[in-house]
């Protein structure tokens, strides 16, 4: 008998174990001005300069969001990168997802978006 009971506590900790050795790894940090993997990343500047606003998640209104050298980001974007692995990423010229609207595919980017789209974005979803 208690070999036995003996013998179910150790089955039952090394189910803890393997639970807890499953749990994912680290997530992206958003806003920390690194474009991480599953982050789309806007830039102020062409060519991924002027700032950086990185995020993995849909925004539906940038007003009040800032690029890392302090610009304000509603319509200020003029490169992106989309880190995501899965998720085309959709940015829209007005908030809430509307207006006018440009995908970029996963793991693409835009060095320039050249006039039609320069300074325009003001909301992103995947
Ligand atoms: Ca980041």
């Amino acid at each position: 008998m208690k070999f036995r009971t003996m013998k179910a506590v150790a089955m039952a900790a090394a189910a803890v174990a393997a639970v807890v050795g499953s749990s994912s790894g680290a997530q992206a940090a958003a806003f920390d001005g690194s474009c991480n993997d599953h982050e789309v990343c806007n830039y102020r500047l062409t060519s991924y300069t002027g700032g950086i606003w990185d995020t993995p998640g849909d925004v539906s209104s940038y007003v009040g969001h800032y690029f890392s050298s302090g610009y304000t980001l509603n319509d200020r974007t003029s490169s992106l990168k989309n880190n995501a692995d899965i998720y085309d990423v959709t940015h829209y010229t007005d908030a809430n997802y509307s207006g006018g609207w440009l995908d970029t595919g996963t793991n693409s980017a835009r060095a320039s978006l050249y006039t039609t789209w320069d300074n325009t974005f003001s909301s992103h979803y995947f």
